[in-house]
Formats: structure tokens, sequence, C-alpha cells
């Protein structure tokens, strides 16, 4: 009897581990990709004012704008129909799904800040 119950505590063990295996690892890949990107408002320029993302999967860019200039408020990307007004010093994040491959331009309102979302197709 108590090495049958030894048995079955094996495979629930075995079973545990192969399903902690198979469900961590999908949850750290989403994770890595979840991860916000930050993008630093300051001085007329986005930094970094190039980002690359693949397509298809969800993304947040993490704006942190520090200049205080009626400029930089908002920021908007245009080919997805997103915008946002940036709080000075407090991060705002912008979550989204890009499903458009390409280059796709973010400004501010007056488009004199300037930068780009670079949405790569799957290979
Ligand atoms: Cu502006």
């Amino acid at each position: 009897m108590s090495a049958w119950l030894i048995n079955v505590a094996g495979f629930v063990t075995i079973g545990l581990i192969v399903w902690w295996f198979w469900l961590s690892r999908p949850k750290a890949r989403r994770a890595e990709i979840e991860r916000p990107i930050e993008i630093v408002v300051d001085d007329g320029v986005y930094s970094p004012a190039r980002i690359e993302v693949p397509i298809g999967q969800p993304v947040t860019l993490r704006f942190i704008r520090k200049d205080p200039s009626p400029c930089a408020e908002k920021v908007v990307f245009d080919d997805f129909g997103i915008s946002g007004d940036l709080p000075v010093g407090k991060p705002y994040d912008i979550s989204f799904t890009p499903d458009k491959p390409g280059e796709h331009e973010f400004t501010c309102q007056m488009r004199m800040y300037r930068g780009s979302l670079v949405v790569r197709e799957s290979s």
C-alpha cells in the first residue's frame, strides 16, 4: 500500500515538473516581449528614436517625458490611431499590438519630436 502511494506521489511530481516547464516557458517569453520599452522625451528628441518590435506581439512603450514645454506633451502614432498625453516626470505607458509591418512614424502634436517604430514581420 505505501509503495503504491510512493509511486503515485512520484508520478504526480513528474506531472507537476512537466506542467511547470510547459507552462513557465511561454510565460517567460511573453514577459520578455511585454517588458516596457522606455523612451525618454527630452531636448527635442525621443531616445531611442528608432524602436524595432515584432509584428503581432503586444508591446508596451513607456514614455518618460522630461521636457516641460507644451511641444512634448502629446505623442501620436498616426498609423495606429493612437495618441497619449505625457505627464512631465512620470512614466506613461502606451500598450498595443502592432499589426502593420514597416516603418511607422510617431511624433509630438506639432511633429517636431519624431521617432520611428519599425514593425518586423515574423520570419
Ligand atoms: Cu511638438
